[in-house]
């Protein structure tokens, strides 16, 4: 499909859909207030890998050995090489697209949420750090970087816990296509990745398949402008396939990891996936 394909569809929310917005607004409604400096101290500890994360897991896998056989390698260095080449190219390529809308219906949507983007910064000196499984620095990105990576746009509707959408048009790089720039340093894909903003006081944990999914943006404009600070400038996640609260604004690190990393929004009895 065409990077820029988008169709008109109708998109009525399922009553799933409709179910899980009424039972994040009440977990809302209950959510413990915490203090900013309660928040930094918890510690940040892993999670146990649940079933689901076993089910994406036994998905990728599947996939992977549903591929034609090839003779000429024996079967456990090719299923071993393919594994990890289809990891990096992105293993969601074949899984499900969410619903694309024509650019016209899309709109600047309100700002939600300030946790760690309270404060305006330099966006001249601001860098994205990244960070392998034992927490070692691996490189430092300005927006040159990011920018270099190929362009993409998508109109998708953006869905919050708190049972609002709004249909808005991202452009960006795929996380995809920036994780490749590590493919050599980290060698496999690791499980878990975990996005944090540059003074820490948010924070998400996102599984592999998902950062991997060709609709996870690294964006870096809304509504074909550059994203300003409220929005998460300079550089923020998006997706059609999480709920809002996975989409961190304000990205300062990156951390590749093999452990569930913990998530601003599970702490506070959300759903760690919080998947659509
Ligand atoms: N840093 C940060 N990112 C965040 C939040 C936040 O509080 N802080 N809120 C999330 C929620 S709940 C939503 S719905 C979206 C809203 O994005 P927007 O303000 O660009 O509309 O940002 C998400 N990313
Ligand atoms: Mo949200």
């Amino acid at each position: 499909m065409s990077d820029h394909s988008e169709e008109n569809e109708s998109m009525e929310p399922s009553l799933a859909d409709q179910e899980r917005a009424e039972r994040y607004a009440s977990l809302e409604a209950e959510a413990p207030t915490i203090s900013a400096a309660d928040y930094r101290t918890r510690s940040r500890r892993s999670l146990l890998t649940g079933a689901a994360a076993a089910a994406v897991g036994f998905a990728g896998f599947r996939w992977i050995q549903g591929r034609p056989d090839d003779n000429r390698i024996p079967d456990v260095l090719r299923q071993g090489h393919e594994a990890n080449e289809a990891l990096w190219r992105g293993l969601s390529r074949e899984s499900a697209m969410a619903p694309t809308f024509d650019r016209s219906k899309s709109s600047m949507p309100r700002v939600n949420g300030r946790h760690g983007i309270r404060e305006e910064i330099d966006l001249d000196t601001w860098e994205l750090r990244i960070e392998g499984p034992d927490g070692k620095l691996l490189g430092t990105h300005t927006m040159d970087d990011i920018r270099a990576l190929p362009f993409h746009e998508m109109t998708i509707e953006h869905k919050c816990v708190e049972g609002w959408s709004h249909i808005v048009t991202w452009g960006g790089a795929r996380f995809s296509d920036f994780a490749a720039l590590y493919a050599d340093a980290l060698g496999s894909l690791p499980d878990f990745v975990s996005l944090v903003t540059p003074d820490e006081d948010y924070y998400v944990g996102m599984d592999r398949a998902s950062m991997m999914h060709p609709q996870t943006f690294l964006a870096y404009e809304l509504q074909g402008e550059d994203l300003d600070q409220d929005h998460g400038a300079p550089l923020r996640l998006a997706s059609p396939n999480k709920y809002g609260i996975k989409l961190i604004k304000r990205i300062g690190t990156i951390r590749f990891t093999d452990e569930q990393p913990t998530d601003y929004w599970y702490e506070r009895g959300y759903d760690w996936y919080a998947q659509l």
